[in-house]
């Protein structure tokens, strides 16, 4: 049966050769396709297990018991654990476990199903929800060992059925209970990661409603993932190494096991707890925090025996909110480390311009205030305003790990810093610079010979 088939055509212009990703066929080659090997700096081969990363398990319930042993105990571990890695697990946190068994098994029937099926809800180029596999019609190399299936949630209360009427709307009648389970476990979702933004909000001493208020009517993203077995799981990725754009996921793992964080110069492993889940920070978090707490590099390895389930829920804020932190987390040090942005920015920017996954590998990084592509500075704090247009010392680019934090990029020498801009002229002229130098990026990045990045952070990060 082969493997490599002709896709009927979905963005024209960058489908020469591609693939289908058909996992029922895939799972038992022996000989993966080349498009999904990946470089050996980044393969996951490894002689030993990723050593166990301390992902510090919070119980939610006794946090908001109220207690002050319990408060500060919570408090404490997520501090230190957001400022070293971003990366804390909630147990007690009240959501119904019938409700994630439900997601679990819909999620089986779902990627279960004939290709062709899953197609109906086939992502379109530039969209963030629907049907994606393996995004062979998307990219030609690094394609990650996965499925996904993604979808908006709002929780403004104008689209209280947001979620129930995607899977009508696009997959039919029979999906309405797949939809209705799934509208409900959004909600679950967004009402926990309220009660998270609490904690957090305690954590960095500022007023405990501050970020639950700020998230109160967020436009998120929720992602099913589906990982089938992979008879090559040495030399490829479930998802490659990247930090979440958004502001914070929330993800429960089966019991399969295959997250693993870069952490002090290596990968290590999250270990499931079905009980629990994960929480990590997004880079909008991060800018949201002044830097304080880290999005940290992640990916998904795959294995060779078992099919593998992930559901993550990607927080974000509504889309014309202003990511700004509270004065009292930049009252002490004036400078502010990011510029103001609207999440609406940075989404359209991370779906049609990046490629999270692939910036550690392929060149474009950021250092200080200079952009390189392919190791060729393309734009760096002197030229930046000729070339912009722009009157300012700043760069608009995203947080992407920390120096401090040691989230650098799999490869050594490629540092992730976070840029070295300053904002110090006021959100009149910052707001000027992140459109105008948007604006650049798109432009230098498309000018650059880089397809192969292009795409999207949210989907195939
Ligand atoms: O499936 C996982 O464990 C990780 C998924 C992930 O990082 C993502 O969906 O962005």
């Amino acid at each position: 049966m082969p493997i490599i088939l002709p896709l009927p055509q979905v963005s024209p212009s960058k489908e020469t050769n591609p693939l289908i990703f058909d996992a029922s066929l895939l799972q038992n080659e022996s000989n993966i396709p080349s498009q999904f090997v990946w470089p050996d700096h980044e393969q996951p081969r490894r002689e030993a297990p990723s050593p166990p990363l301390h992902v510090p398990p919070i119980d939610l319930k006794a946090f908001f018991s109220g207690e002050p042993l319990a408060v500060s105990n919570a408090t404490r571990l997520v501090n230190s654990a957001c400022q070293e890695h971003g990366f804390f697990q909630v147990y007690n946190h009240g959501v119904d476990s019938k409700l994630i068994d439900e997601a679990h098994k819909f999620m089986n029937l779902f990627f279960g199903m004939p290709l062709l099926e899953k197609q109906k809800a086939q992502r379109k180029f530039g969209e963030y929800c629907g049907y994606a596999s393996s995004f062979t019609n998307r990219f030609s190399a690094k394609l990650p060992w996965k499925e996904t299936f993604s979808f908006r949630y709002s929780a403004d209360p104008k689209c209280s059925n947001l979620v129930q009427d995607y899977f009508f709307n696009v997959m039919g009648e029979d999906f309405s209970n797949f939809g209705r389970v799934c509208q409900e476990y959004c909600e679950a979702m967004s009402k926990l990661s309220l009660d998270i933004m609490e904690l957090l909000g305690t954590s960095l001493g500022i007023d405990r409603s501050h970020f639950r208020d700020f998230y109160e009517e967020n436009d998120s993203i929720m992602r099913l993932n589906y990982y089938p077995p992979c008879q090559k799981p040495n030399l490829t990725l479930g998802t490659g190494p990247h930090c979440d754009p958004t502001s914070l996921t929330i993800l429960h793992q089966d019991n399969v096991g295959g997250l693993e964080v870069f952490v002090d110069e290596k990968w290590h492993s999250v270990v499931p707890c079905s009980e629990a889940f994960v929480v990590n920070i997004g880079d909008t978090f991060m800018a949201l925090s002044n830097g304080l707490y880290k999005s940290c590099l992640h990916r998904a390895v795959v294995n060779s025996e078992t099919s593998r389930k992930s559901l993550a829920f990607f927080l974000s804020p509504r889309m014309d909110k202003v990511v700004r932190p509270p004065k009292a987390l930049v009252e002490d040090d004036s400078r502010r480390i990011y510029p103001d942005f609207m999440w609406s920015t940075l989404l359209e920017f991370t779906q049609k311009q990046y490629r999270a996954d692939a910036v550690a590998d392929t060149g474009i990084f950021l250092s200080g205030c200079t952009i390189k592509v392919d190791r060729t500075p393309i734009m760096s704090r002197s030229t930046h305003k000729n070339q912009a247009g722009a009157h300012s010392k700043s760069l608009y680019f995203f947080p992407y790990g920390n120096q401090r934090s040691g989230c650098t990029g799999p490869r050594r020498g490629l540092t992730r810093s976070a840029p070295d801009f300053r904002n110090r002229d006021g959100p009149e002229e910052v707001s000027m610079v992140t459109h105008a130098t948007v604006s650049f990026l798109r432009h230098s990045l498309r000018l650059a010979p880089l397809d192969e990045n292009l795409g999207s952070a949210i989907v195939d990060g």
